[in-house]
């Protein structure tokens, strides 16, 4: 149903560009209709333009509160052109059809930019524009809507080349882009009035955002916090079901959602998996045939930081695991499921929180993250690389043996977990050493390396972990030292994105020491 535009609706604040705008629809024989001060604008150009008073009988009213807000303008808008019922009750009511509407909203942003008052600030809230711009959104089949000034152009090139009527591909953008408009103008209004009223925390419904809990505080006692689910709602902690312990706390929830992220990496029906979380970094990540021999590999790579860390599984958890976790203390436990034994072991520590989710979330999912910065979000869609899917490139004389190609693979699939600068070695499918967060990617390495010299002290070895390890990096080596310092502590091979300008200078060091080295093409930072 893609008839030309007979009638068409104006009611704008903004009147920038109006004027060209309306005269480009008149020429096509267009009848204008537009409220007060649209109206005023467009006769003083010399145009013909009937008032929405005549449409509705009824007067503007209460200072330009109801001025729109009739059937004779909404069944104009919402009535389906091809239905006979509409059409009948159209006829019956004497509502004609508008087929565009152009509207922009009273400028609540604005005035709250130039520190407008309150009383400001409530008459600046327009309400007959937003339902007006929903109406024709949803009739989109039938009716084009303009909420922008710079679309004015390109509807009257689409009129031009379409006989006086609009495509469906045009009208379809312009609807989902109308929605967008009355969402974030909701999300201001909504913005201001909770700030208004002190309540700190739920700001965030602005960026579409479900309250799902109100938290006791922030990642410091002074900060107030809350959780918000988002539309995608992407299975995993937003999802969980908590079984038991204490109340999550925000810094549990961060923790929790990345170790459930990293051992989502593992396919569960290749292997069982554990990641150790604290402070959102893994410090010990393993995958072996049973959970409870990976959650031995996986406490092995660092168990004086897993003191009171966050484990997530990628199976369902067994009594053999759960009895295990429970010798250390332990905040929370997220997995997939536990069987009916593991929930009665942990049932013992009234404080372990113990999460399911039913499932595991996809590493490969779209999806977006969003941090905030002073003013503004950044927002990006997440990284769903994986290592599986890369082409892995040799660089180096020797190839790595199957050995080490499969751990070089889980040690990349780990580093995309750890904050950058990111250097992992891994060895027999456990993590052996974690650099996470620094600010040198050669510091990474050091602290990896000595993290590992701790590990095998504890555990009675007198050979360091990372003796004869393999060891991935989040971006490249921008200089050979950070290899230098891998070969030092014994690594074999070597997994990096490749790509420095010194690439020559890093294979030739890598050569020299007998490694071997893969180039993955796709870097992870994490920051
Ligand atoms: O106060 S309102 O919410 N009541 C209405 O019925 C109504 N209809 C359109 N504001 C209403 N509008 C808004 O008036 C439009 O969204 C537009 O921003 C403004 C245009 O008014 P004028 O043509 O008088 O400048």
């Amino acid at each position: 149903t893609s008839s030309p535009i007979t009638r068409a609706l104006l009611s704008v604040s903004d009147k920038t560009g109006l004027i060209d705008f309306a005269r480009g629809l008149a020429e096509r024989g267009v009848a204008l209709v537009s409220t007060g001060g649209t109206r005023k604008a467009l006769v003083e150009a010399g145009l013909a333009v009937s008032d929405v008073s005549d449409l509705t009988g009824f007067p503007e009213m209460m200072d330009g509160r109801v001025k729109t807000l009739h059937p004779a303008v909404h069944g104009g808008l919402l009535a389906i052109r091809g239905n006979e019922a509409h059409r009948a009750a159209m006829a019956a009511h004497g509502i004609g059809p508008i087929d565009l509407l152009v509207v922009n909203l009273y400028p609540f942003e604005a005035t709250l930019a130039r520190g407008g008052s309150f009383e400001d600030l409530i008459e600046n809230i327009d309400i007959g524009g937003p339902a007006m711009i929903r109406a024709a959104a949803k009739n989109h089949d039938d009716v084009t809507v303009v909420v922008d000034v710079a679309d004015y152009d390109e509807v009257l090139a689409d009129l031009a080349e379409n006989g006086g009527a609009t495509t469906l591909g045009l009208r379809r953008r312009l609807a989902a882009k109308a929605y967008a408009r009355t969402a974030v103008y909701d999300a201001a209004i909504s913005n201001w009035f909770m700030a208004e009223l002190g309540e700190e925390a739920p700001t965030f419904r602005a960026v579409g955002g479900t309250l799902a809990e109100a938290l006791r505080y922030g990642e410091n006692p002074h900060q107030s916090a809350a959780f918000y689910t988002t539309p995608d709602r992407r299975s995993g902690v937003a999802t969980a079901r908590q079984l038991q312990g204490k109340a999550l706390s925000y810094n549990n929830l961060n923790d929790t959602d990345a170790a459930f992220e990293c051992v989502a990496e593992f396919d569960p029906a290749r292997s069982a998996a554990v990641v150790i979380v604290k402070h959102a970094n893994p410090c010990g990540v393993a995958e072996a045939p049973t959970l409870a021999e990976a959650y031995e590999k996986a406490l092995r790579c660092d168990p004086v930081s897993a003191f009171g860390g966050i484990i997530a599984v990628n199976r369902t958890l067994d009594a053999d695991t759960a009895r295990r976790i429970v010798e250390i203390f332990t905040e929370v436990i997220v997995a997939p499921a536990a069987s009916p034994e593991a929930i009665a072991i942990l049932s013992a520590k009234k404080n372990l929180r113990l999460l399911v989710t039913d499932g595991l979330p996809d590493p490969r999912a779209p999806g977006l993250t969003a941090k905030t910065l002073a003013g503004g979000l950044l927002v990006q869609s997440r990284d769903n690389a994986v290592v599986d899917d890369m082409t892995l490139k040799v660089v180096t004389r020797r190839a790595p043996t199957e050995q080490e190609m499969a751990d070089l693979r889980f040690a990349f699939r780990v580093a995309k977990h750890v904050k950058s600068n990111a250097i992992v070695y891994a060895k027999a499918g456990a993590s052996v050493g974690i650099g996470a967060g620094q600010m040198s990617r050669v510091d990474s390495a050091r602290i990896a390396a000595s993290k590992a010299e701790d590990a095998a002290r504890l555990a009675g070895l007198d050979e360091t972990l990372t003796k004869g390890s393999v060891v991935a990096s989040d971006a490249f080596f921008p200089f050979a030292d950070g290899l230098q310092a891998a070969v030092a502590a014994g690594a074999t091979a070597v997994i990096q994105p490749g790509g420095s300008q010194r690439d020559a200078e890093v294979i030739a060091a890598a050569d020299a020491a007998g490694l071997a080295m893969v180039f993955t093409g796709t870097r992870h930072f994490r920051h």
